[in-house]
């Protein structure tokens, strides 16, 4: 199904229009209401008029992680703070969250975007959507429940965890459609066995899925194991949350809603575009947003552009599915997590060296696990095994408060983690995604 037509299915030519004359606009309300951008524009020379036509949006800067970062956190507020109705954040890179505020009107698209979505995954308003994405200021869970909403779906809010009582409720709800990161589906499905539930009798028939790496094996899997249909959605907390893109039924590339989002594909070393069809990093324009809207993102996301039509009749360009990232960010049960991050933490920690490796396996269980190996200092080294164990749980906790996910710690002796001339290998990445 296609739940908008007219925007979905437009002529191209006719969307470019929408766009410029989006664009334009946009970049008048960044000058006028955000000093930051301002800035940035007398910086480099550029006032609102010189954009022309949809090619001149490489005149304009660039923004961010790190911008996001040094603005936190309400420094890129572009309309007054009453027309605020609700905030997101996901982690940043020393712990300052990444911040998106909705006006009314934001969440407007964000439900249009999210309906557009589901809808390009199958979901109609017979479905009945169990939502195991995390709710709270996570985009994932609010994203999908307004979307399903907007379709007339019925949406079970249930957030993650909690296997048992989710299989319980996807059985007595009869829910069709089920919403998580790839990997929890596969840990359900892996529990609903071990109960003696075969997840292929549910009345599960088809899935959204994102907010984390995954391949076209784990799409495989994932629709044996239930016997349904498995679609990716892409989505970033500083663009709306999920909503940027989605697969359609020919699984075969992600429409971007760029009525809303406007993609480039850049050259991560010298910023420069890159045309349709090469890999690059991702670089989103919010067009219409009002609360926190967003010039030329850097996402770190790399992909490469589809201009191609579609079978499915929508007319929108698309991404393919993420091949990774030109940074060092880790995904792990969802949770962006930044080894700096841990870097930072261990550093207030007594009796620790800033020497560490994180080690990510994905279990038995096929949820991500954490190792984390920590040096401890020579002093603290003692045989007091009592001691070292308290340092241990001490790590663990602040590691949990602050990365929001747990971890197992293991001390290592002082001087034992190998050291590297050049760029520190702090990360083996186990999984096999
Ligand atoms: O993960 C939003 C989201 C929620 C997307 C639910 C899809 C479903 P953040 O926490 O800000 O937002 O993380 C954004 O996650 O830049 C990608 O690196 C990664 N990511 C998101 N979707 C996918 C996907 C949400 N389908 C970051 N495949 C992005 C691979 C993904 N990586």
């Amino acid at each position: 199904m296609i739940f908008n037509p007219e925007y979905e299915c437009m002529d191209p030519e006719a969307r470019k229009k929408l766009q410029l004359a989006a664009l334009k606009n946009l970049v008048e309300m960044l000058y006028e209401r955000t000093p930051f951008y301002r800035e940035k524009f007398d910086g480099q020379g550029i006032k609102p008029r010189d954009i022309h036509n949809l090619g001149d949006i490489e005149k304009l800067p660039f923004t961010t992680k790190d911008d996001l970062r040094e603005n936190y956190p309400r420094g890129l507020l572009a309309c007054p703070q009453d027309r605020i109705v609700e905030v997101h954040m996901s982690s940043g890179t020393t712990g300052k969250p990444v911040v998106d505020e909705y006006t009314r009107h934001d969440i407007n698209i964000w439900r249009e975007a999210m309906a557009r979505t589901l809808a390009g995954g199958g979901c109609t308003g017979d479905d009945i959507v169990q939502n195991c994405f995390g709710y709270g200021l996570f985009t994932g869970g609010p994203g999908v429940h307004y979307g399903a909403m907007t379709i007339g779906a019925e949406v079970l809010p249930m957030s993650s965890g909690n296997t048992a009582r989710q299989l319980m409720v996807m059985q007595d709800f009869g829910a069709t459609m089920l919403t998580c990161t790839p990997s929890y589906a596969l840990y359900m499905a892996e529990e609903a066995a071990e109960a003696g539930v075969d997840p292929r009798k549910l009345s599960i028939n088809k899935g959204c899925f994102g907010a984390e790496p995954w391949s076209e094996n784990m799409r495989k899997e994932i629709e044996a194991r239930y016997g349904m249909k498995a679609y990716d959605i892409y989505g970033l907390t500083e663009i709306i949350g999920p909503g940027v893109s989605f697969e359609c039924e020919a699984q075969n590339g992600l429409h971007i809603n760029e009525d809303l989002f406007y993609p480039e594909i850049i050259n991560p070393e010298t910023g420069r575009s890159l045309p349709d069809g090469e890999k690059g990093e991702l670089v989103f324009t919010t067009l219409t947003k009002e609360g926190t809207p967003i010039l030329r993102y850097r996402t770190r996301d790399i992909t490469f552009l589809i201009r191609e039509p579609c079978s499915c009749g929508r007319t929108t360009v698309r991404m393919h599915r993420l091949f990774g990232r030109t940074d060092d960010m880790l995904i792990i049960r969802g949770v962006n997590v930044f080894p700096s991050q841990i870097e930072h933490a261990l550093i207030e920690i007594e009796g620790t060296e800033p020497q560490y490796l994180i080690v990510v396996d994905r279990g038995e269980s096929r949820l991500d696990e954490v190792e984390l190996q920590v040096e401890v200092k020579k002093e603290f080294f003692s045989d007091e095994t009592k001691d070292l164990e308290g340092l241990r749980k001490r790590i663990e906790s602040v590691m949990k408060s602050k990365l929001q996910i747990g971890l197992k710690v293991k001390l290592v002796e002082p001087k034992s983690i190998e050291r590297s001339i050049g760029k520190a290998k702090r990360v083996i990445d186990k999984r096999k995604i």
